[in-house]
C-alpha cells in the first residue's frame, strides 16, 4: 500500500528525505503527473483536476517498497498569478539546487501535444544541474500512431540512450512497466 506522507509549501521539506531514493514527476501543468501517481498507487492518493495548476504544493510519498516519490507542481500555467508562480518556481529551484538525494527526474510530456519550448528550457535546466532525467509520455490513449511515434523521436533526439514509458492512466496502459523498471 502506497503511503500519502506530506504536501508542502515550505522550501526546506526536502531536507528530512535526504537519504531516500527519489523519484520525481514533473512536467506542465495538465500533464499528468497527479493522474500517474494514482494509477501506480493504485488508489487515488494524489489530487488531480482537469483545471490546470491543480497540485500547487510539494506532494511526498511512499511507494509499496518504501521508494520515495514526489508530485511537484507542474510549469508553464499563465493562469495562476504571477506572484504564485513565482513562488512555485523558486522553492523547486531550491529544491533541484541543493537536494544531494539520489533523484531520478520523470518528466511528463501529453503524446499528443510533444514537446514544446518550455519542456525543452526544463530539460535543458536538470541537465545543466546534472540530474537524470526519463521520459514518460503520458494520455496515449488518446493519441494516434503518428503522434506516438513523433514524441518518442523527439525524446530521442534529445538523448537517443533516456528511458521513455509510454502510459495511459485512465486505461492503466504502460502502469505495470513503470512499477517494475523502478522497483515501485
Ligand atoms: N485521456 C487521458 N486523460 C488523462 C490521463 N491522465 C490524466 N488525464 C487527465 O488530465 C487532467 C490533468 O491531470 P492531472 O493528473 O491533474 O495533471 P497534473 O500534471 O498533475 O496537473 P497539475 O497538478 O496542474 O500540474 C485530468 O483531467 C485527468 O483526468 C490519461 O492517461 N488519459
Ligand atoms: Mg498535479
Amino acid at each position: 500500500m502506497w503511503k500519502y506522507l506530506k504536501s508542502t509549501s515550505n522550501e526546506n521539506s526536502w531536507k528530512e528525505f535526504e537519504n531516500e531514493n527519489q523519484m520525481i514527476f514533473w512536467g506542465r501543468s495538465n500533464v499528468g503527473k497527479s493522474s500517474l501517481i494514482n494509477s501506480l498507487a493504485k488508489q487515488k492518493i494524489a489530487k488531480t483536476s482537469s483545471t490546470p495548476g491543480r497540485t500547487k504544493l510539494i506532494n511526498y510519498f511512499l511507494s509499496d517498497s518504501n521508494k520515495l516519490v514526489i508530485d511537484l507542481p507542474g510549469y508553464g500555467y499563465a493562469a495562476i498569478s504571477k506572484k504564485e508562480q513565482e513562488k512555485i518556481a523558486r522553492i523547486i529551484d531550491f529544491f533541484f539546487r541543493n537536494s544531494k538525494a539520489q533523484k531520478t527526474v520523470c518528466v511528463l510530456i501529453d503524446c499528443k501535444v510533444g514537446f514544446m519550448a518550455i519542456d525543452i528550457e526544463m530539460i535543458n535546466y536538470l541537465y545543466s544541474l546534472n540530474i537524470k532525467i526519463d521520459v514518460f509520455i503520458t494520455k496515449i490513449d488518446k493519441a494516434n500512431q503518428s503522434q506516438k511515434y513523433k514524441v518518442k523521436k523527439q525524446a530521442l533526439e534529445l538523448n537517443p540512450e533516456i528511458n521513455i514509458f509510454m502510459v495511459s492512466s485512465i486505461k492503466a496502459q504502460g502502469i505495470e512497466d513503470i512499477i517494475e523498471f523502478y522497483s515501485l
